[in-house]
């Protein structure tokens, strides 16, 4: 494994020979649009809670006023924040991969919206999406207006999550919580890019969370190069050939602009 602050000429080269490449990205590539990191701490109403402890069925259940307040706050947020350089240039190296007739699969862990709107087409949501809604009990989808909230402000009390117009349930985030299933199409279709791919990039993930953290490893079984963006050591930094430690917003660019 070879660690770098900087692009060589040997990433630069192999980087410029791949056609098919998959890029697995989580939270980290949103964190310089403002966006708070998955395992940072909460302020505000949750300051007594990990996002850890928020993202389960247990606390929808046990106190759904919080957790449903948690994204909503969230939404808002995003709402006002816009995609950074690193989401940039992935969708400018997918672009480019069309263009040639190769393929650049990004694979999110991210429940935001911000490749989408860099102009990026997203294979799969692993984790779904915080902007869609769904009934608890008999899972029809709803849609809601935006939020109230001012996501730089945190909202002084919660608020109970609205009741289904089909059967009074409770509507929830279409997120995946701890301990839910993954949507098969998404994660086969992943599995399947990265089985694929002549290139694996793995950008602002801390590789924790399972089974997503799992997927890039597949390029393992085929000798496919893996190249990890992150500021830190992650839990799968060992599996990668190559370690750009620097934030996604800077080395993304570097890595696109060599596929030139
Ligand atoms: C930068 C940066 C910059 C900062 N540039 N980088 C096997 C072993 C052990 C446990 C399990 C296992 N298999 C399953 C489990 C249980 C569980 C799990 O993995 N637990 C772990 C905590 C160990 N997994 C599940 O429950 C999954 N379901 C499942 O397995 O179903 C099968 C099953 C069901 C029932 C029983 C048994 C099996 C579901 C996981 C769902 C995860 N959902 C969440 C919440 C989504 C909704 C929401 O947003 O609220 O997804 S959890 C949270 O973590 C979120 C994220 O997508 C996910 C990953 O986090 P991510 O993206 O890596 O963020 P961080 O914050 O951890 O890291 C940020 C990184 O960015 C850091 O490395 C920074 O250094 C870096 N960074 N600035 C680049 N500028
Ligand atoms: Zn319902």
């Amino acid at each position: 494994m070879q660690v770098l602050d900087e692009v060589t000429d040997e990433l630069a080269d192999l980087v410029r020979s791949a056609s098919r490449v998959a890029v697995l990205t989580g939270a980290g590539i949103s964190a310089e649009s403002g966006v708070p990191t998955f395992r940072e701490a909460q302020t505000g109403l949750w300051e007594q809670f990990s996002a850890e402890d928020l993202a389960t069925p247990e606390a929808f259940d046990q106190a759904p006023a919080l957790v449903w307040t948690w994204y909503r706050w969230r939404q808002a947020l995003l709402l006002q924040v816009d995609p950074n350089p690193g989401h940039a240039a992935l969708a400018r190296w997918q672009h480019q991969l069309a263009a040639t007739g190769g393929d650049l699969s990004i694979i999110t862990q991210n429940v935001d919206d911000l490749h989408e709107r860099s102009g990026a087409r997203v294979l799969a949501h692993l984790h779904g999406s915080i902007f869609d809604h769904r009934c608890v009990d008999c899972t029809k989808p709803a849609d809601l207006p935006a939020p109230h909230y001012d996501g730089f402000a945190h909202p002084p009390e919660p608020a109970e999550p609205p009741a289904c117009e089909a059967c009074g349930g409770s509507l929830r985030p279409g997120v995946v919580w701890f301990g839910e299933m993954l949507p098969m199409n998404a994660f086969d279709s992943a599995s399947a890019a990265i089985r694929s791919a002549d290139l694996v990039v793995v950008a602002g993930t801390s590789g924790i969370v399972q089974p997503a953290a799992s997927l890039p490893l597949l390029a393992l079984e085929s000798g496919t190069p893996l190249v990890e963006v992150n500021p830190e050591e992650t839990d799968i930094s060992d599996a990668m050939d190559y370690c750009l430690r620097g934030p996604s917003g800077t080395m993304l660019p570097a890595v696109a602009d060599a596929a030139l």
